[in-house]
């Protein structure tokens, strides 16, 4: 069957299908949708934006949807950019303007003072409309330089507790044991396995 991944972040939908184990499951971005409206991200929490974008893209498509809600927490910004980060640094921002952001702003921080979290917030919507969400965290600290050009997003700047690497100067493979977005998909995993144990049904 085909599960259609709410999002047209090339850097998700890799992780995303790399870490799912579904048999004969097929993930599609909503690249595959080029008419469908971008979702309104207008909630005030990572679930509430998760099911935004979920149940918009599976009411669009008739597909089971899931979407990822994700960003980054730092302690030093009083949780900033958190549900803002894809636009931290404004509308049109890129990665690097809104990492640039975060280090201009904590300039002056020390080291012990840079702790941060990723969280990751999936929904999965199937048919009936039911939801069902996953949470996933991981803590680490902030850098005072960008380091590595592996992943997406923040990844250069933040170094998962426990490493002395950013997720950026990871081999995916590496990222995708441990991360916010691989503990939200193995919790999904179990839940779908539980949910359906004979698979997903036939679309
Ligand atoms: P969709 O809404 O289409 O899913 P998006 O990029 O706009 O894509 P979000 O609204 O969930 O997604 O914003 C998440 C942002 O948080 C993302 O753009 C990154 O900047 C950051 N982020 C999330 N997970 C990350 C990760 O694993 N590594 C680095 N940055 C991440």
């Amino acid at each position: 069957m085909d599960i259609l991944i709410a999002t047209r972040n090339k850097g998700k939908i890799r992780e995303i299908s790399e870490i799912l184990d579904l048999p004969e499951t097929r993930f599609i971005g909503l690249d595959s949708f080029p008419d469908c409206p971008d979702a309104e991200e207008n909630g005030r929490t990572f679930d509430d934006n998760a099911l935004i974008k979920a149940s918009q893209a599976a009411y669009y498509s008739g597909l089971w949807a899931m979407a990822d809600d994700s960003g980054l927490l730092i302690d030093a910004l009083s949780g900033q950019p958190g549900i803002l980060s894809a636009r931290f640094a404004g509308p049109d921002a890129d990665y690097r303007d809104n990492w640039m952001k975060v280090l201009e702003l904590m300039q002056g921080i020390p080291a012990g003072k840079r702790t941060a979290r990723f969280v990751c917030v999936m929904c999965l919507v199937g048919n009936n409309n039911r939801a069902f969400f996953t949470r996933g965290e991981i803590e680490g600290t902030i850098t005072a330089e960008p380091r590595g050009d592996s992943g997406f997003g923040y990844d250069p700047i933040f170094i998962p507790a426990g490493s002395d690497r950013t997720f950026a100067e990871m081999d995916p493979a590496e990222k995708n044991q441990i991360s916010h977005r691989a503990l939200a998909l193995k919790k999904m995993q179990h839940l779908i396995n539980g949910l359906v144990p004979s698979g997903l049904p036939k679309t």
